[in-house]
């Protein structure tokens, strides 16, 4: 699978990406978009939600630090997108660390056509009615039926189903990709798998209206392999946290189609 040819198109399309994510990473999410080369915008307002949804190539939602008015932004936002076709990624971040979050997930699940459902491996195991367990935002513990459940999840509802950690998963419900790419630094910031949630939103951005379900499931492949190549790039530079974070910026700014072929560790899942 060719996958630098996405981050190509990324930078020759510039997607506007519409965020509701969460108060912790509103800035690098919105740095890191830029540094791929979207455009992206934090939108929230009742007033405004639904006309920004209809006009962005992606909408990016994401729990993190919920209110009711949030959750009301996110149908409003949503269920716009989903007329004007516009993908949806959700990021369910600390879905069952509450009830209220659980209940949220649920709900926005139901009443809106997600493409693709990001969360970290612990969280995706809650969601997904299994024995996974959250600290708060943070993954503490997956569950060995995830692969299986993340299928039947694919299948059923049509979304592309994307479990991170230290090797990601990604499904469309026929095939499953496993890829290894990454560093331990990621787990050391906050806001690394937010991040990756709006950079999601700016790959399936640039996929053709009308493509198939496993064309997104490329676009997220490549998004993900992208973001981490370029999390191992900024390591080599790095000390320690602080300058990581500013190393992935640089590195997803300059970061090369052909380096993220030439590095990419993606491997099809045995059936
Ligand atoms: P958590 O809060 O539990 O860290 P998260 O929502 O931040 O969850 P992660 O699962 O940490 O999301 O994934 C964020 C990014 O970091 C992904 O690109 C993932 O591949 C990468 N990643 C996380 N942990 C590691 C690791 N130990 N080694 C390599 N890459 C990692
Ligand atoms: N609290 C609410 S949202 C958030 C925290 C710490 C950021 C979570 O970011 P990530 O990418 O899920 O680690
Ligand atoms: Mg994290
Ligand atoms: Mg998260």
């Amino acid at each position: 699978m060719k996958l630098g040819i996405w981050l190509d198109a990324v930078r020759h399309e510039r997607p506007l990406v519409h965020n509701i994510t969460n108060l912790v990473v509103n800035n690098i999410a919105a740095n890191a978009l830029l540094c791929v080369g979207a455009s992206p915008v934090m939108a929230y307002a009742h007033e405004e939600v639904g006309e920004m949804a209809g006009i962005a190539k992606a909408l990016s939602l994401n729990m993190g630090t919920l209110t009711p008015e949030v959750v009301t932004s996110m149908r409003i936002a949503g269920r716009a997108a989903n007329a004007a076709g516009v993908p949806i990624v959700f990021d369910p971040v600390g879905v069952g660390a509450t009830g209220y979050r659980t209940q949220v997930a649920t709900d926005l699940l139901r009443a809106v056509d997600v493409s693709i459902l990001r969360a970290n491996a612990g969280e995706m195991s809650v969601l997904l009615g299994l024995a996974g367990q959250v600290k708060g935002v943070d993954a503490l513990q997956a569950d060995e039926a995830l692969p299986a459940a993340m299928k039947h999840y694919a299948l059923s509802s049509g979304t592309v189903v994307v479990a991170t950690g230290p090797v990601d998963l990604v499904t469309d419900g026929h095939t499953t990709w496993q890829l290894s790419n990454g560093h331990p630094l990621l787990a050391a910031i906050t806001g690394s798998g937010c991040m990756l949630t709006a950079l999601l939103g700016a790959f399936v951005g640039v996929v053709p209206k009308e493509s198939p379900l496993s064309t997104y499931a490329e676009a997220c492949v490549a998004a993900i392999t992208s973001y981490n190549v370029a999390a191992e790039q900024a390591a080599q530079k790095a000390d320690g946290p602080g300058t990581f974070q500013a190393a992935l910026f640089d590195c997803l700014y300059d970061l090369e189609s052909g380096a993220v072929d030439a590095a990419a560790n993606v491997e099809v899942a045995p059936a």
